[in-house]
């Protein structure tokens, strides 16, 4: 459920500019006067500065600059998406937070963000380094009337929804390594991971999980990672507003999935192979059993990766890892 606070945030959000009449807020939220007082006092205790004005009403002049509950909603542009959202300080994984929420029926579209995640995870048991303040560590929890099988659809959504905002909100030039690296300047910037419940035809949940550096410098990265891993301040030289880069995020995952669920996923397709980092290049495959030399065609309906091989055999590959250097013929 969305909490009163969030709901006067909503509210005042959807008209910047002008006064919203205590009358109307209480109308639309069914709270008395003194209630609605009481929890702008609250929002200003948070850093919000509000205007309240006589027989106009209640404007918000400007939002704190840390990351919050009600400093992402506010100016969110969103229908449903991050209505409601958790962030914590610390947690282990927001993973682990958003399956929690999950099987207490919290509703699609929930987001849980924290500032620093003590047990990021990636893929297969990996980790995932989450500094303090420095990036975005969020999941989003959806329920999508999908079969399980198409899942994997949903992290080629998403990365291409962050390339999206990264191009088109920064100005960057990202790439997106198959299935879930977003890259800029041959770094990882940037990670997916796509976890489920579902039964054999009907998925209960999804929980997308996207981490992004932001604000790092160097010796922000781990030693491990710094050859591989960078930040966007770190490429675009710019420190960023990490809760306006989250609601540009949302709002662009949102239009996404609308389109996925009304159109399918061609051109989610169309749109991650022009971003597919190099696709059409002959490159080194190393999956489970081997490594092997082919050229990156693109991608299929199903998430795979299409690969050619030596005897032009076109093949899907559905997990493995793409070896960043190995370029030569
Ligand atoms: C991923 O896994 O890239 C998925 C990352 C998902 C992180 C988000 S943050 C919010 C949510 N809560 C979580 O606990 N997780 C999700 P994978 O493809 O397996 O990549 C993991 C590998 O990336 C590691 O083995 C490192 O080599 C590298 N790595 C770890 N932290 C990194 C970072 N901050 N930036 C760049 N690379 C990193």
């Amino acid at each position: 459920m969305e909490s009163t606070r969030s709901k006067i945030i909503n509210l005042l959000s959807t008209k910047q500019d002008t006064y919203i009449s205590g009358q109307e807020i209480s109308n639309q939220l069914n709270i008395s006067r003194s209630a609605i007082w009481k929890h702008i006092k609250e929002l200003e205790k948070a850093g919000f500065i509000i205007e309240g004005i006589r027989n106009k009403g209640y404007r918000i002049v400007q939002s704190p600059n840390n990351v919050s509950e009600n400093t992402v909603q506010w100016g969110l542009n969103t229908k449903w998406l991050g209505k409601s959202i958790i962030h914590k300080e610390s947690t282990t994984s927001t993973q682990h937070l958003a399956h929690q929420l999950a099987s207490e029926d919290k509703e699609h579209g929930t987001v849980v963000i924290a500032d620093e995640q003590t047990q990021g995870k990636g893929r297969l048991s990996r980790d995932w380094y989450s500094a303090k303040d420095k990036g975005i560590w969020m999941s989003i929890l959806l329920r999508p009337t999908i079969p399980p099988y198409l899942a994997p659809q949903l992290t080629l959504l998403t990365a291409t929804v962050l390339a999206d905002v990264l191009k088109e909100s920064l100005n960057l030039v990202p790439k997106i390594k198959w299935p879930n690296d977003i890259l800029l300047d041959n770094k990882k910037v940037s990670g997916i991971l796509t976890e489920m419940q579902a039964e054999q035809d009907r998925i209960d949940y999804v929980v997308i999980g996207i981490g992004m550096n932001v604000n790092h410098e160097q010796q922000d990265l781990l030693a491990n990672i710094q050859s591989k891993a960078t930040s966007l301040k770190l490429v675009s030289g710019k420190s960023i507003d990490i809760t306006e880069l989250i609601q540009k995020i949302l709002e662009y995952f949102e239009a996404a999935y609308e389109e996925f669920m009304n159109n399918g996923f061609s051109n989610i397709k169309e749109k991650w192979e022009s971003y597919g980092y190099r696709l059409g290049e002959s490159i080194s495959i190393t999956t489970y059993h081997d490594v092997q030399k082919a050229v990156l065609v693109g991608i299929d309906e199903d998430g795979a990766l299409l690969a050619k091989f030596k005897d032009d055999e076109i093949k899907k590959i559905y997990s493995g890892e793409i070896d960043w250097f190995g370029n030569e013929n």
